[in-house]
C-alpha cells in the first residue's frame, strides 16, 4: 500500500489552498498527480513519487489522482477512483478516497472519468515535466501547444518559497537524516574500497530507516566531476571522495549535503590547502547570508574569498575584484553557490528554476559559472537553501583555457598544472534564513578539516 502519512494537520492543507486561491484571485486551478511509471513494462514500475505541488496542496500521496480548485467558490474536488477488487487483489486493500479526503479537508471526490467535464480552456496549469502528463493537457485542453499560467506559478512560488516552523522541521529531519547518512560512511569508508560499496553504506541507512534519497547519489572519488553517478572505482590510498546525497522523508522534504574526505586518515598537503579555501569560502557564505541580501551578492563574496587563496597558493594572482568580475575563478568554480530546498532538492525546478531563485530585481547573468547560479534573488526570512562552494580542477577545462589563454592576468597556468589531478572538493549543507541571519536545518555534521580527519583516523584503525 501507498505511503499515506500525513504530516500536518488538515488545517494547514486548507489554509495552504485559501491562500492559493486568493492569491489567484479568479478561475480554476488544474493540478495533476503523478502516475505510476513502467520500468520496462507498465506493472514493473519505479518508486512512485508524488508529484511536490499536488501534495502541498492536496496532501494524498497516491497514484492516478488529480484536482481542480475553484478560486471563485472556493470549492476544491479530487477526481480519482477507488481500488476495484482487482486492484485490491493485485495491491491490498486501499483506504477510499472518502476518508483520505477528510483528512486533507476535501470533501468533493468524484471519478477520474469526470475530470474532461470540469476542464476548459481557460483553466490554469502548471509546465508538464512528465510526458504523460503533456499529453493529458494536451487531450483535455484540445490544443497542441500549452501556455501554463504565469500567475499561477507565481503564486505557488511565493507561497512555497517561504517555510512554515511546521515544514521548518520536516527539513530538520530530513536534514538530521542526511547528516547521520554521511557520518555512517565518513566512519567506515575504507581504502581499497569500491564506489559502490560507499554507496551500499549510504543506502543501508537510507532502507533501514525506511526513507528515500532525494537525487540519485553522487559519490566518487572523480569530485571534479560535477555530477558523477558512476560508482565502479576502486578508492585507493591518497585519494579524496566526494559524497553528495541527500534524504527525502515521506512527506517529500528532503536534505542535501556534500562531504569531500581523504581515502587514507590525512588529506595531503596539497589537498588539505584546498579544502582549507572551501572551507574558508563556506564562512564567508554563512556571514554573509541574512535576509534582504542578494545572494548572488553571496556568491560574488565567496568567489573573492576563493581568489584570495587561491593566489595565496600561487594559482590565482592579480586584482581580487577583477578576477571575480572577469570570472576567471569559474576555473576553479563553475557552479552557483546554492538553490532552494523544500519538497524538491532543487525546491520547484519544474516550475522554472528562474521564476523561484531570481525576481525582477535581479537578473541571471549569463558568464560561464555564475549563469549557473539557480538562486540570486534578495534571501527573505523562511527561505530553505543550501550553501554548497567547491573547488575543482577539471582537465578537459583547464586545457581549454590554458589553450585560448583565457583570464591570464589572473591565472598562474604554470602553478595550476601541478594540482590538474588532484580532483574535487564540495562542502554542502543546508540552512534556513532566519530574523538576523541564519541556521543549519538538523543536527550538524562537522565539515572543517581537523574533525574531518578526526572521522577517517578512525575509521581506518
Ligand atoms: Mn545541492
Amino acid at each position: 500500500m501507498a505511503n499515506l502519512t500525513f504530516p500536518f494537520d488538515t488545517e494547514t492543507y486548507v489554509s495552504r489552498r485559501k491562500i492559493l486561491m486568493e492569491s489567484v484571485g479568479s478561475g480554476k486551478i488544474l493540478f495533476l498527480g503523478n502516475q505510476d511509471v513502467g520500468m520496462n513494462c507498465e506493472d514493473n514500475v519505479y518508486h512512485f513519487r508524488q508529484d511536490s505541488t499536488f501534495l502541498y496542496y492536496i496532501g494524498i500521496n497516491l497514484v492516478n489522482l488529480n484536482a481542480i480548485l475553484d478560486c471563485d467558490s472556493g470549492e476544491v474536488t479530487i477526481f480519482g477512483d477507488d481500488a476495484s477488487l482487482d486492484l485490491i487483489v493485485w495491491m491490498g486493500n486501499q483506504p477510499k478516497l472518502a476518508e483520505l479526503g477528510a483528512k486533507v479537508g476535501i470533501t468533493s471526490i468524484k471519478p477520474s472519468s469526470a475530470l474532461a467535464d470540469y476542464v476548459h480552456k481557460d483553466i490554469k496549469y502548471l509546465p508538464p515535466y512528465r510526458g504523460r502528463h503533456e499529453v493529458t493537457l494536451r487531450d483535455l485542453l484540445g490544443v497542441t501547444s500549452l501556455s501554463p499560467d504565469m500567475g499561477l506559478i507565481h503564486a505557488i512560488v511565493k507561497q512555497r518559497n517561504i517555510k512554515t516552523q511546521e515544514e521548518i522541521a520536516q527539513l530538520d529531519q530530513a536534514c538530521t537524516h542526511t547528516a547521520k547518512m554521511h557520518e555512517t560512511v565518513l566512519r567506515n569508508a575504507t581504502p581499497d574500497m569500491m564506489e559502490y560499496h560507499l554507496v551500499s553504506m549510504a543506502n543501508k541507512y537510507v532502507f533501514d530507516n525506511n526513507l528515500q534519497w532525494s537525487f540519485p547519489t553522487i559519490l566518487t572519488k572523480n569530485g571534479q566531476t560535477l555530477h558523477n553517478h558512476y560508482h565502479g572505482n576502486q578508492i585507493k590510498e591518497g585519494d579524496m571522495v566526494l559524497f553528495d546525497g541527500g534524504i527525502e522523508l515521506p512527506s517529500l522534504y528532503c536534505g542535501d549535503m556534500t562531504r569531500t574526505f581523504p581515502a587514507s586518515g590525512k588529506f595531503s598537503s596539497m589537498q588539505a590547502s584546498l579544502y582549507n579555501i572551501v572551507y574558508d569560502s563556506y564562512q564567508t557564505a554563512l556571514n554573509d547570508s541574512k535576509p534582504g541580501v542578494f545572494y548572488k551578492d553571496v556568491h560574488l563574496a565567496v568567489a573573492r574569498t576563493m581568489v584570495e587563496g587561491l593566489k595565496s597558493l600561487g594559482l590565482m594572482k592579480g586584482d581580487v575584484d577583477e578576477a571575480v568580475a572577469t570570472g576567471a575563478h569559474s576555473l576553479f568554480f563553475p557552479h552557483g553557490l546554492g538553490h532552494m530546498l523544500g519538497m524538491d532538492v532543487h525546491d520547484m525546478e519544474n516550475l522554472g528554476e528562474i521564476y523561484v531563485g531570481y525576481d525582477e530585481t535581479v537578473e541571471k547573468s549569463t558568464q560561464f559559472g555564475l549563469r549557473s547560479l539557480r538562486l540570486g534573488r534578495r534571501l527573505v526570512e523562511g527561505f530553505a537553501i543550501t550553501i554548497e562552494p567547491g573547488i575543482y580542477l577539471i582537465p578537459e577545462l583547464i586545457d581549454k583555457f590554458k589553450g585560448e589563454n583565457m583570464h591570464a592576468d589572473f591565472l598562474n597556468y604554470a602553478e595550476i598544472e601541478k594540482y590538474r589531478n588532484i580532483g574535487g572538493i564540495r562542502i554542502e549543507d543546508d540552512y534556513i534564513i532566519t530574523a538576523d541571519g541564519n541556521r543549519r536545518l538538523g543536527e550538524p555534521l562537522a565539515n572543517d578539516l581537523v574533525s574531518i580527519e578526526e572521522m577517517r583516523t578512525e575509521a581506518i584503525a
